[in-house]
């Protein structure tokens, strides 16, 4: 009787719930968030099918009506699978596709807005993550809240001075740990202002809803300012230049919220590729605080050249060494970031030196431009910065070897999405943080898309939108709170220690390190982890399809 009353609630649930009516079968897979009116609009299928219709969802009336692609065979999921492409759909609406004998997607529109508030929740989500104050949000029906955290930030115990405090409060917490890490900002901080640069007549007039932590600068750019303030106290006080790797425990915390994690936390010594990556992006927020605060503009660049000359004076790659510390490690080589100093101190200042230093540097760097790059390779910033550079003075030679690089790698990102039957432009490969990597590749398509405008470097970064979404092999979204079925366990330390069960919300999880072995577990870090550098580059595609 008792587990009959049981089934009986839970069909009742299942058959009330309006969630589980919008959602279709799990074959039937596509971009939840939806499509844009004139690009490629596609679902993968995952069941054998010959026709489709996409069905008006008010109504079930049929608006469009095809015939499915394939069979195709995904190597690396072992599926077989159909693909409906029906971009000749373009009247705004919502839909759903049905594939008879099979099921149907779940409901989507089409609209030129179906990417607006996927941005701002993603956007928010760094707001979200900001250390040394309290932070709020309200997110379908949840209160997220978290006081003011790591107001010790930091001990100076390993920069020689036992016992000894300075103030390093503020910036954004890494990941789903709280750490502080320069590399990785940098990656994070440089993508985030390129958005800036190129979809700032859309991204000024969005409203992030943030707190007035910086007078007379556009939303996006006060949340920008926080971190900024942060790096600047990464610099050692004693005028050298040189940065701290990283200010953190000497251990992870628990998963406690942010503050109630009381224990030490320090500055780290410094390395070179932390000093370089400091100068780009201190140089970046130069020019891009400018209009809003000429003097904050200037510090930033004063700050940016004292580093230079350091790392001028001393040209070894001076890496991190971890010691104690059992936090991120963030250890890299260092002539990707020099090489990425000197293409924003070029494009902020036009000085000649910093020009001849980046074009010797690139030459050096063979002008590659890698497709698969992360925080460990900043080298593709600084080829952007200089490739998509409206100054004087280049030499045509660095530009033409640095632009056909960047269409080979983009041509490249085309073949492997089409090669895909989601759409996934990473090939066969897997690995911690690669949904990050998905979302990167945005950023070389639409550099690519800049020098030689063409609607296939579009469409492939659009599809690298959809396969985050839920074009994928699960059929969910790889973003909390966003889309189809999104992960409810991330390895984020507020979402496990808060007692609401849905997680924070807005952010993207790193993914599989196999195409099957994805787990929505919070234990497994390396799979469900969300982090700075990858919610950036997800920021940055959905701020390149919003609209003003
Ligand atoms: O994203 C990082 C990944 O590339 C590394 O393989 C991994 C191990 O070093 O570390 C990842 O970064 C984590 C960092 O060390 C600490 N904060 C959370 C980051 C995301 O998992
Ligand atoms: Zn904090």
């Amino acid at each position: 009787m008792k587990k009959l009353l049981f089934v009986l609630i839970v069909l009742g649930l299942w058959s009330c719930s309006p969630k589980q009516a919008a959602v279709g079968t799990d074959a039937v897979k596509l971009n939840s968030l939806g499509f844009l009116p004139e690009n490629v609009k596609q679902a993968t299928i995952t069941a054998t099918c010959t026709d489709f219709t996409v069905n008006e969802a008010a109504t079930g009336k049929v608006v469009f009506e095809g015939k499915t692609g394939g069979a195709f065979s995904q190597e690396d999921t072992g599926e077989q699978a159909w693909i409906a492409d029906f971009s000749g759909l373009t009247a705004p609406g919502n839909y759903y596709v049905e594939v008879p004998g099979v099921g149907r997607s779940v409901e989507f529109p089409i609209g030129d807005q179906v990417y607006q508030e996927a941005y701002v929740t993603a956007m928010r989500a760094f707001y979200l993550w900001r250390c040394g104050m309290e932070v709020d949000g309200e997110y379908q029906g949840n209160h997220f809240h978290q006081g003011a955290c790591h107001l010790n930030d930091g001990y100076e115990d390993y920069l020689g001075s036992a016992g000894s405090r300075r103030d390093g409060t503020g910036g954004w917490h890494d990941a789903g740990d709280y750490g502080k890490y320069v590399v990785n900002a940098g990656v994070t901080v440089g993508i985030l202002f390129m958005a800036w640069d190129y979809f700032r007549p859309q991204l000024e007039q969005i409203s992030l809803g943030l707190p007035e932590t910086a007078p007379g600068y556009p939303d996006y750019l006060k949340e920008m300012k926080w971190e900024t303030e942060w790096l600047l106290k990464m610099q050692y006080p004693d005028g050298s230049g040189r940065v701290s790797h990283k200010l953190t425990r000497v251990q992870f915390a628990p998963f406690i919220m942010a503050d109630q994690d009381t224990a030490k936390r320090y500055f780290t010594e410094w390395s070179s590729a932390a000093t370089a990556d400091f100068v780009a992006m201190m140089a970046r927020a130069a020019r891009v605080f400018q209009p809003y605060d000429a003097a904050y503009a200037t510090r930033c660049l004063e700050a940016a050249r004292v580093s230079y000359a350091f790392l001028k004076n001393n040209p070894e790659d001076k890496r991190f060494e971890q010691g104690d510390f059992k936090t991120g490690g963030y250890q890299t080589k260092d002539p990707d970031d020099r090489l990425w100093a000197a293409a924003e101190m070029w494009e902020t200042t036009g000085e000649a030196e910093f020009l001849a230093d980046f074009e010797k540097r690139a030459a050096d760097a063979e002008f590659v431009i890698e497709e698969n790059w992360d925080w460990g390779n900043q080298g593709n910033q600084g080829m952007f910065t200089y490739l998509l550079s409206k100054r004087e003075g280049k030499n045509p030679a660095v530009q033409e070897s640095l632009m056909k690089n960047c269409l080979a790698v983009a041509e490249e990102l085309v073949a492997k999405a089409q090669a895909d039957v989601y759409r996934r432009p990473l090939g066969g490969r897997y690995y911690w943080g690669c949904n990050g990597t998905i979302a990167r590749q945005t950023v070389n398509l639409f550099v690519a898309n800049q020098l030689q405008p063409d609607a296939k470097y579009v469409n492939t970064a659009l599809d690298a939108v959809g396969h985050l979404f839920g074009r994928n092999t699960y059929n969910r979204s790889f973003v909390t709170g966003v889309g189809i079925n999104p992960p409810m366990n991330p390895h984020d330390r507020r979402s496990g220690a808060d007692s609401i069960a849905a997680p924070w919300p807005g952010y993207l999880v790193g993914g599989g390190h196999s195409a099957t072995d994805w787990v929505d577990l919070q234990e497994s870090y390396s799979h469900n982890e969300i982090c700075i550098n990858w919610q950036a580059p997800l920021v940055f595609a959905l701020a390149w399809f919003t609209q003003p």
